[in-house]
């Protein structure tokens, strides 16, 4: 498509090692578990340049933080922690926004989805028009008013199409340019709250659920999300990765499993497509938890004496799909 969304193979990681989103113990630390398998080695062989690795400022926001034992519902609304988060993604956002104004490609290792807030909201402050592909067993569309659990892992969408400007919730205010239905679409989605479902329909979101991929085969089902998110022309595109999409065969370190998911080649072939496109300028990846799954006898491999973690593994190799590893 010959556009030039980014300058050269600069890529900037970003790490966001926050659990208050969810309520499961260990998220937090995906960051490191990824950057110690070799991440940034493995992607300079392929030809990019990390020219910053940075962190935000967690210190309160890990699960035994003194923010984690918090009562629950601070705010008066059904949403937990939207101070600590609110704060957190909008230092997120600043460096996801520096990052995508200097056109370098931005990734950002979570941590639960809520970072996502930051991530895209901090990327759509350099490039209102971005696109962006969401992948998760969920539909992460849910409001205090619909969220069985007050977890803003489960809201993100909601604040990034705008629904969340309605409650008082200051934190958020940083957040500026909002995503609109021909800027969005879902892929792997296979569990969706009731009343969640009706404010996606109401609001128009794309969504190619497990059934379309059955269907239609993931090769036809990224022919038509790209159709969508293209539909004006060639636009600069991101893709937000949770590891829960992901087939819980595949990749059981998660906080949040459903059946039914990506099996691996599927799950690669969304990120080797967008890799092709060129237009990719963005990826998150979130939700590993390191610390589940882990102790399972049949999901340990063990390489030069040391514990591979499956789920770390396949995520480390979704960001080299997404950053144009191929097969041939
Ligand atoms: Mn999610």
């Amino acid at each position: 498509m010959g556009q030039n969304f980014l300058k050269g193979k600069h890529l900037n990681v970003i790490q966001a090692p926050v659990a208050l989103g969810q309520n499961v113990e260990g998220v937090d630390e995906g960051p490191e578990m990824l950057l110690s398998s070799g991440l940034v080695k493995q992607v300079e062989a392929l030809g990019w340049k990390v020219d910053e690795v940075s962190e935000i400022d967690t210190h309160d926001l890990r699960w035994n933080s003194p923010a984690g034992h918090l009562p629950a519902h601070q705010s008066g609304l059904n949403i937990k922690f939207p101070e600590e988060l609110g704060h957190a993604c909008e230092d997120l956002a600043c460096l996801a926004q520096k990052s995508n104004t200097n056109k370098a490609f931005t990734l950002t290792l979570g941590g639960d989805h809520s970072i996502a807030i930051g991530s895209i909201g901090g990327a759509l402050l350099a490039r209102p028009d971005l696109g962006v592909i969401w992948v998760d067993a969920h539909g992460d569309f849910n409001t205090p008013e619909t969220s069985p659990s007050g977890n803003i892992h489960g809201m993100p969408l909601a604040f990034l199409a705008g629904l969340m400007k309605k409650y008082p919730l200051p934190s958020f205010a940083w957040l500026k340019n909002f995503l609109t239905p021909s800027q969005l679409v879902l892929i792997g989605i296979r569990s969706i709250d009731v009343e969640e479902r009706t404010i996606m329909k109401s609001w128009g979101v794309h969504v190619f659920s497990m059934t379309e991929i059955d269907r239609h085969g993931i090769g036809e089902v990224m022919e038509q999300a790209k159709k969508i998110l293209f539909q004006n022309g060639p636009r600069p595109l991101h893709l937000s990765y949770d590891i829960d999409a992901v087939d819980p065969h595949f990749a059981p370190s998660t906080g949040t499993k459903v059946r039914g998911g990506l099996n691996y080649r599927e799950a690669h072939y969304i990120a080797e497509d967008l890799a092709n496109t060129g237009a990719l300028v963005g990826m998150d990846l979130v939700e590993i938890n390191p610390r589940l799954g882990y102790l399972d006898p049949a999901q340990r491999q063990l390489r030069q004496g040391q514990d591979v973690n499956p789920t770390v593994e396949i995520g480390l190799e979704l960001v080299l799909s997404a950053l144009g590893k191929r097969i041939y």
